[in-house]
């Protein structure tokens, strides 16, 4: 006999304990934040990515059992799952940002059917902000409603946005960073889209851009921006499928942030 589907506020209770479990758990360990599993150039992977990622999926395969996980730690060990459901997991968005001491830093959970992101929570412990959301009920931040900014031009703008990772081959490193520069009143760069987003919809910034951003740093966020009356676009998913560049706004900005970086870079919507 075929289950009852859970409602959205059904999944997000179970986003929601994923994502503290995972968020706590890391607050709980800053003291090990330097213990490094793996080393790049300009990012790390630390231990403790690996075990918040284990901490929530354990949750979430506890509440459902057959659904998917993707997350960004996975060791591709993951059993191909009964449900369509997945669950996508960043266990810490703004790693580096972790590593060094810096608040601003979260736990990202969404959960899709299909294409549609169903609900999502992002914790944010060490700066004691959760924002939450469901595909048919309000954007949250610690339980109160969030509103997109009503900021009508970019020249009088916040855009949020990462330095440009894999924009293009023909596109000069940091040549879209440069050109949002110009034209809004001011760029910032702090180290996790999915706060990044969480500003966005709380009306603290106007817009967000990022090229090469994986779908875990988004998910969530990006219907947490929806909700809130703001407005996302996919464009340019890379071969794999996690990868792509993304657009937010508070929907005033989505046409004139669209077409700015569209001078710099060709977009190609994801369907
Ligand atoms: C981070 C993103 C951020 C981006 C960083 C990094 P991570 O995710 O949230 O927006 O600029 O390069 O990708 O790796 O800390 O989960």
């Amino acid at each position: 006999m075929n289950r009852p589907e859970p409602a959205p506020s059904i999944l997000l209770d179970c986003a929601l304990h994923a994502a503290r479990l995972a968020g706590e758990h890391a607050l709980a360990n800053v003291h090990r934040r330097t213990e490094v599993l793996q080393a790049f150039k300009h990012d790390v992977k630390l231990n403790l990515d690996v075990e918040c990622q284990r901490k929530a999926a354990g949750a979430i395969l506890e509440r459902f059992p057959d659904h998917a996980i993707l997350g960004e730690e996975d060791t591709g060990d993951q059993p191909a799952a009964a449900s369509d459901y997945e669950w996508i997991i960043d266990p810490i968005d703004g790693t580096v940002n972790f590593s060094h001491g810096f608040p601003f830093w979260c736990c990202s959970i969404a959960v899709r059917r299909g294409g549609t992101v169903l609900a999502g929570a992002v914790h944010a412990p060490a700066i004691r902000e959760t924002y939450t959301a469901t595909l048919d009920g309000p954007a949250l931040c610690n339980g109160q409603p969030l509103a997109v900014s009503a900021t009508p031009a970019l020249d009088q703008a916040i855009v949020f946005t990462g330095l440009d990772k894999n924009a293009a081959p023909n596109v000069a490193p940091n040549a879209i960073f440069e050109r949002i520069t110009a034209r809004v009143q001011r760029t910032r760069v702090i180290g996790s889209a999915a706060l990044d987003l969480c500003m966005v919809a709380a009306g603290r910034g106007d817009g967000y851009f990022e090229s090469g951003i994986y779908i875990w740093d988004i998910a969530a966020a990006g219907l947490i921006v929806r909700r809130a009356g703001g407005a996302t676009a996919g464009y340019n998913r890379q071969p794999g499928g996690h990868r792509q560049a993304f657009i937010a706004t508070n929907g005033r900005l989505q046409e004139e942030l669209t077409a700015l970086i569209g001078e710099a870079l060709r977009l190609d919507p994801i369907a």
